[in-house]
């Protein structure tokens, strides 16, 4: 069922009291937002299932490539809503409901959001899908069930303080559990060889069950499916134990297996060989692999012909066992040869790189690999040999060294296309981090800059902006992004005025919002300044709290003077264990409550800082902005996404020459953005500068007024020296040059300032930027690594 045959409000009527009658159990009198929002979701699960159907059989029919694209994060958010609009069924249910008095709204809030990611990457991974949907691109998401997903955040006293997140204590509708599609994981024991082969005897098993949510396309035209793997035990519990009493040992083999699906990781950087992580990697690779096989060996007897049926996408190195997983079961499961095995495996596989920051580099002790993977680990020297002999590489070139397992030499080692996720990042892959092993695989670095679909991130969560687009350019442009375009050559002041009206009406709704959960009053008519991201310290969050630090003080200095009114919104969570990144939240936090209560400022500048950013508080949140901080060190944000939402909903950017910001910039056009800070190459050159810190302190009387503040503690006279460890950091380290970047950010948020006060230039720069988009949409990514990494080719009529 789909948009160009619309289901009538009266099916959806009968069909919603259906459910909420037989699936649920409840009459109208007696249902709750819950009980509505369940039976909206079968009936909206319904309709999708048809689309799923005829795609799977239209996948089979026509014989084709498919793509795996496996991700240990899948950040999903909501489900109800995205359905709903790309089904074009939000009018019609929308009546249904009213005409019973319940808001659609508050149905589709009372989902949790599906937080099965850190971040970006995760993120992507979900805009993907969604994208391969809407092109009719044959594929599946490969991941991990979480039963627990990114924890929840709030504030303690300033501080951040993490709770587990619990999306699954209530049924979830929107998946189709597997038990028939199951898979025994293998680990630890040891390995034999009988005959010239190699015999593994694991000494644990794990079973490894399909759970499949159907992921619809843009006017339900094409459905994929997006399969997670949830672990349970291959023995169900020791009877004998039971029956003896001894009931909580009778259930540990249970408990055992299951810890493996328990809980996202949610560290974003490595820290150490943790034993779960690694077998939650190989736990996802390996269930997919088998299933890619079985899929393959259902259709098709020759495995020499899986390259042509199968794409296999590696997002990052968590999945980097693929590569070994293949060649082995190909190998001791399957009897091929090993030079056609690793032959086989390299010509299906893919990776893509998302960071270069050393620190997020997977490596994993010998020790550990051989422990819980031992015939992995001979088939990773094995790899390991060949690669050597093939490229007579330096030895801290090989996939192992020193005792470590490089994942990522390992993933570029066995994969066909190696890519990265901005023009930027792809160049300084093969000029820092891959330099030799691009001059020894030439060609095999290819870069796909990241996109988002604009389903979620304009026609969804900006209903007001999408109005205004439609009446303007016409219908069509959600899965044709680039005719953003033809806004421009729309240009009238009525233009301009309804695009300012719809940024007001969303700044109003989002003001409300904090003022309902944070009992904070907004200006809606202050500059909406904006930074939600993880909190790392080379997305240098810190110097947007100088900033705003400098600014206040400033404005205290000359209340008089003609200010542009700020509101500085920050989110994000930081992982757990990395003690910079909370310091500065908490600092964020006594810098917000200070500033709020001043009544010389508290009319000029605010701070808020709403607790556990996530995807659901992104879509109220980025509508509403005016102005879109991407002010990473240049040369260390991979791509962002972020920065491409914003852009699409009508913030402009304040950014460093950084990730995709290079290609926005280039997009909406330069004078349409706000550059400051140092290159890449500056960046480099400015790290051999002895005590670079200390010089660009001593240039900035500002700096130094903010960094006198906090040894004084001017923001928590109750501890007063609680940032001292931060200032002596900025002072001695400064590692992603805060204080080199300082003068030139305050300067450019001086003329931000002054183009926001300038009405008719600022709405002009925000037509240009909305207009500049199109490029971003993850339309265009997936249709670039359909054509260059993937060949595969869409099947729909379009
Ligand atoms: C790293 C690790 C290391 C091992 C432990 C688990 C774990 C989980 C997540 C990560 C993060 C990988 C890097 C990442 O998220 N990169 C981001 O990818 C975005 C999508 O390409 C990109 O826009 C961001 O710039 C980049 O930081």
């Amino acid at each position: 069922m789909n948009a160009m045959n619309p289901m009538s409000a009266d099916v959806l009527r009968v069909r919603i009291a259906q459910h909420l009658t037989y699936t649920m159990g409840k009459d109208k009198a007696h249902a709750s937002t819950y009980d509505w929002r369940m039976a909206v979701s079968y009936t909206v699960r319904d309709l999708i299932v048809d689309s799923w159907f005829e795609a799977t059989r239209k996948t089979y029919e026509q014989g084709g490539k498919r793509v795996y694209y496996l991700s240990m994060e899948f950040l999903i958010g909501r489900i109800l809503e995205d359905a709903v609009i790309n089904l074009g069924l939000h009018e019609q249910i929308e009546e249904v409901l009213n005409a019973d008095g319940v808001s659609l709204l508050d149905v589709v809030e009372n989902e949790p959001d599906a937080a099965l990611g850190n971040g970006g990457l995760g993120r992507l991974a979900a805009c993907f899908l969604e994208s391969m949907s809407t092109l009719g691109c044959p594929g599946f998401g490969y991941g991990i069930r979480y039963e627990h997903g990114l924890f929840r955040q709030r504030f303690e006293g300033g501080r951040q303080v993490e709770a587990p997140e619990d999306w699954l204590n209530q049924p979830h509708p929107w998946e189709f559990e597997r038990p028939e599609a199951s898979y025994t994981i293998p680990f630890k024991g040891y390995v034999e060889t009988q005959g010239g082969k190699a015999v593994w005897h694991p000494a644990e098993t794990v079973l490894a069950r399909a759970y499949d949510t159907p992921v619809v396309g843009w006017k339900g035209k094409w459905s994929n499916t997006l399969r997670l793997w949830g672990a349970h035990p291959t023995e169900l519990f020791d009877l004998e134990r039971f029956n003896s009493g001894d009931h909580t040992a009778a259930a540990a083999p249970e408990a055992l297996a299951r810890t493996l699906s328990r809980v996202l990781y949610p560290e974003d950087t490595t820290d150490s060989g943790k034993e779960l992580r690694l077998k939650q990697e190989f736990f996802l690779t390996s269930a997919a692999l088998q299933d890619i096989l079985r899929r393959f060996l259902s259709e098709y007897e020759d495995l020499s012909l899986l390259p042509g049926k199968a794409a296999i996408q590696m997002n990052d190195t968590h999945p980097a066992l693929a590569g070994p997983e293949l060649i082995r079961l190909l190998v001791d499961e399957h009897g091929l040869d090993w030079a056609q095995a690793k032959d086989i495996a390299s010509r299906c596989l893919n990776y893509t790189n998302h960071t270069l920051l050393p620190e997020a580099l997977e490596r994993w002790s010998t020790w550990l690999v051989g422990r819980v993977l031992p015939r992995h680990m001979q088939i990773i020297e094995q790899i390991d040999a060949e690669h050597q002999a093939a490229t007579k590489c330096a030895p801290d070139l090989r996939i192992v060294h020193h005792d470590q397992v490089h994942m990522g030499t390992l993933a570029f080692v066995m994969a066909a296309h190696v890519n990265g996720v901005s023009a930027l990042h792809s160049d300084l892959m093969k000029k820092t981090v891959f330099a030799e092993l691009d001059k020894a695989y030439p060609g095999r670095i290819l870069n796909q800059t990241n996109g988002v679909t604009p389903r979620r991130w304009i026609r969804l969560s900006n209903p007001a902006l999408s109005r205004v687009i439609t009446e303007t350019i016409g219908a069509g442009w959600e899965d044709n992004l680039d005719r953003l375009q033809e806004l421009n050559s729309h240009e009238s002041p009525e233009l301009l005025a309804n695009l300012r009206a719809a940024k007001r009406a969303n700044k109003v709704a989002f003001s409300n919002w904090v003022q309902d959960k944070m009992g904070i009053a907004l200006d809606p008519d202050a500059m909406f300044d904006v930074q939600v991201k993880r909190i790392h310290e080379y997305k240098r969050q810190l110097l947007n709290i100088y900033e705003t630090i400098a600014r206040w003080n400033a404005i205290r200095k000359n209340p008089g003077a003609n200010w542009t009114p700020r509101v500085k919104i920050f989110g994000g969570k930081a992982a757990p264990g990395y003690f910079t990144a909370k310091e500065i939240i908490r600092l964020i936090n006594d810098v917000a409550k200070v500033v709020n209560n001043d009544p010389l400022t508290s009319h000029l500048l605010k701070i808020v800082y709403p607790a556990n950013y996530n995807v659901s508080m992104a879509q109220r949140l980025i509508p509403a902005a005016d102005l879109s901080e991407q002010i990473s060190t240049a040369g260390k944000e991979a791509s962002g996404t972020g920065n491409m939402k914003f852009t699409m909903n009508g913030a402009l950017t304040i950014g460093t020459l950084d990730g995709a910001n290079v290609e926005i910039r280039e997009h909406v056009g330069p004078e349409n953005f706000f550059l400051f800070g140092m290159t890449a190459d500056e960046v480099q050159a400015r790290y051999r500068t002895p005590d670079h810190a200390r010089k660009a302190i001593m240039q900035s009387q500002e700096l130094q007024d903010v960094l006198q503040m906090l040894v004084e503690g001017r923001f928590n006279p109750e501890e007063p020296t609680r940032y001292h460890g931060l200032v002596e950091h900025t002072w001695n380290h400064d590692p992603f040059l805060v204080a080199s970047d300082f003068v030139a950010f305050l300067a450019c948020q001086t003329k931000v300032d002054a183009a926001f006060a300038d009405h008719d230039r600022w709405d002009k720069l925000v037509l240009r930027n909305i207009a500049g988009s199109g490029y971003f949409s993850s339309d265009r990514t997936i249709q670039g690594y359909m054509a260059d990494v993937w060949d595969v080719k869409s099947l729909l009529d379009r």
